[in-house]
């Protein structure tokens, strides 16, 4: 069964559409948000074929509309835990394009000193202090009932704050999806869950992930309040998104999102994808791509010139060449860095001698005088 697009807006009728309701600065802006996301992931597979990317790259090409409207529509001091194709979201949310593309490339001075890959890194802890996105795990549904932790905090404290956590289609058959919006559901947490149905989970298919007519109607048997929306119109997803994050800071409870999207890609580069049906993506290339899409509101809604969009798309490109250049320049990790911030930070004791490195433990310790062709501290071959 081919992905499923979505249905009427459910707020269809509504007093006053989010979306269309931006000033156009802000609709720029999301305009911005998506471009830089997509331009930043060309900029990655470029790097990855030339394999200055460690580990798998995860693309959101067709999804960027869902990732960067939803978190568009989240405060400052709000908080927000990510997936994979969500780099849109932690772009908005202040992740900088500088500090991705040097986890990706696991350089020492990367947000994780090379010990975690792609976008797994977290900024959080105090409203104001903190850009307030968590840093992602692997195992799927998990930061559910995370995310219910971190916005019981917050209901507890009293602070004005919401939380929103990102959640596959494939994550929505785990036990800790269940588990955790249950638990919000119940404690009445303010915590937007969005599903983004973007047809797969690895090489599985939507229509074999569930028996439910549409993961939105899972709201019901939570007791919570659900909302399907076209996650290509970028518009549509923040009108939806704002509503909801709106609804939870007033103390309304759980809010579930279903956004109707598309993985273009495989799960990650290395999937070539030979489980999709024939044309099936080559269709929502050509007719739901969500940038295409909202340059045509912009250009002939809106009459946003054509040189505004260049200027912007140029200024995208300068910014993503001089991140590359800053992260190339990047050194790699040493190995003792691969012990800070894991215990007491400075260590109290010294690190036993083979905790110390490659370099060090086979040049100092392991190595005998004479053993082998190379002795780096005679300047080389000898
Ligand atoms: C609990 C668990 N089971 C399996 C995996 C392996 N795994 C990683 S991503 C993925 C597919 C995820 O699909 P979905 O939730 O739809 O997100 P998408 O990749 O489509 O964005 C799977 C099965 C995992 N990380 N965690
Ligand atoms: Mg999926």
């Amino acid at each position: 069964m081919p992905p499923k697009t979505a249905r009427p807006a459910a707020a269809a009728g509504s007093a006053q559409h989010l979306g269309d309701a931006l000033p156009i600065e802000r609709k720029l802006e999301l305009y911005y948000w998506m471009r830089l996301t997509r331009s930043l992931e060309e900029r990655l597979v470029a790097l990855y074929r030339q394999t200055k990317v460690v580990g798998g790259l995860f693309r959101s090409l067709g999804q960027e509309a869902d990732a960067v409207g939803s978190c568009f529509a989240l405060e400052s001091r709000d908080v927000m835990s990510p997936l994979i194709r969500n780099m849109g979201a932690m772009l908005v949310k202040g992740a900088t394009p500088v500090e991705i593309l040097k986890q990706y490339m696991a350089k020492g001075d990367s947000p994780t000193r090379g010990r975690e890959l792609n976008i797994h890194f977290g900024d959080i802890g105090e409203a104001g202090k903190t850009r307030g996105f968590l840093g992602q795990i692997s195992p799927l549904g998990d930061m559910v009932p995370v995310m219910a932790g971190v916005t019981m905090t917050f209901k507890m404290r009293g602070e004005d704050r919401v939380g929103l956590v990102y959640v596959g289609d494939g994550a929505t058959s785990t036990g800790a999806f269940h588990e955790g919006i249950n638990f919000a559901a119940v404690q009445r947490l303010p915590l937007v869950v969005v599903i983004e149905n973007n047809g797969y989970a690895y090489s599985t298919p939507t229509s074999k992930q569930t028996a439910a007519e549409q993961f939105v109607d899972k709201a019901i048997g939570y007791g919570v309040r659900g909302e399907q929306c076209d996650g290509n119109d970028v518009l549509a997803v923040y009108d939806c998104t704002k509503r909801a994050v709106d609804r939870a800071r007033a103390g309304e409870g759980v809010q579930l999102l279903e956004f109707m999207t598309y993985r273009r890609k495989g799960h990650a580069e290395h999937d070539n994808q030979s489980y999709v049906p024939e044309g099936e993506i080559e269709r929502w290339a050509a007719e739901n791509d969500p940038l295409d899409r909202y340059v045509r509101v912009l250009r002939e809604r809106e009459r946003v010139s054509k040189a505004t969009l260049d200027e912007i798309d140029a200024r995208i490109l300068s910014e993503i060449d001089a991140a590359t250049d800053l992260a190339e320049a990047s050194p790699f990790p040493q190995p003792l860095d691969a012990l800070i911030g894991v215990y007491a930070d400075p260590p109290a004791e010294q690190p036993l001698w083979y905790r110390e490195g490659a370099d060090v433990s086979s040049l100092g310790k392991e190595r005998a005088d004479g053993w082998g062709t190379y002795d780096a501290s005679k300047g080389g071959p000898r």
